[in-house]
């Protein structure tokens, strides 16, 4: 898979390097090119923001910077291997990012990240990419980040290690949580059996695998109805929310 990055912080992706991805890239299996947006401002100061039209605080990121980064990114993609890239705008504004989104862009092979800092970017810059192409508008939650850097690096790990060969054992990627059944994963434990006057849970310890398998079912069901409940496929609700028994 190919990506690109657009962004004023080039210095944030460093940070890809590291782990199971530094490994990804320097093994191929993802292609990582980060460009830094001021390289596509020309003036003196190499302006990428301006003043709100209309006014209001803040600023805004300037369209031209981002017409000419996108449009690079885009015709050396038409060169090369011909995939029609995704463009991701991270922004609190957008579609909420989830285990789903992540499946479904694993399955492109260019994916193309547009961080935007301050206020924003200027909204014909979405407008003219959307006209010509794929765009998302991703948040990756109810928060708000100073720009999409840290929102693109989550992004990118969570689809990234998706990827055939990049995280080591495959089976370590069906258990977890939100795959599969949609349940929050169980708790874990390794030796020593006793630390601290606190117990392995003996189930783990009996050598019966239907009996753990059982444990470990109970134990997500129990922590997703505790901390998540609205996660909960209907199936496993034993009093469905909204309604009410009779009277
Ligand atoms: Cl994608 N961007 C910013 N700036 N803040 C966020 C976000 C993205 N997702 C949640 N908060």
């Amino acid at each position: 898979m190919r990506i690109d990055v657009v962004t004023i912080f080039p210095g944030y992706f460093d940070a890809l390097e590291l782990s199971l991805l530094g490994k990804a890239k320097s093994r191929g299996l993802i292609d990582v090119r980060v460009h830094d947006l001021r390289d596509s401002a020309h003036d003196k100061h190499r302006t990428v923001d301006d003043t709100p039209a209309g006014g209001g605080a803040g600023m805004v990121m300037k369209p031209e910077p981002w017409g000419e980064a996108l449009d690079g990114i885009l015709e050396d993609a038409d060169s090369g291997a011909g995939a029609d890239p995704v463009i991701i705008f991270p922004s609190p504004a957008g579609e909420v990012f989830n285990q789903r989104m992540a499946r479904e862009l694993a399955e492109e092979k260019h994916l193309v990240f547009g961080c935007g800092r301050y206020e924003g970017i200027d909204q014909r810059v979405f407008d003219e990419y959307s006209a010509r192409g794929r765009v998302r508008l991703v948040s990756i939650g109810d928060y708000v980040l100073n720009g999409g850097e840290v929102a693109s690096i989550a992004m990118i790990e969570a689809i990234a290690r998706l990827l055939p060969g990049v995280v080591g054992n495959p089976e370590s990627l069906v258990e977890e949580s939100h795959e599969e059944d949609g349940l929050l994963e169980y708790p874990s434990y390794t030796k020593p059996a006793n630390w601290r006057e606190r117990e392995v849970p003996p189930i783990l310890l009996s050598g019966n695998h239907a009996a753990i398998a059982k444990w470990r079912r109970e134990q997500s069901i129990e922590r997703t109805k505790r901390v998540r409940p609205e996660l909960l496929p209907r199936e496993l609700d034993e009093a469905p929310r909204g309604r009410h028994a009779a009277p």
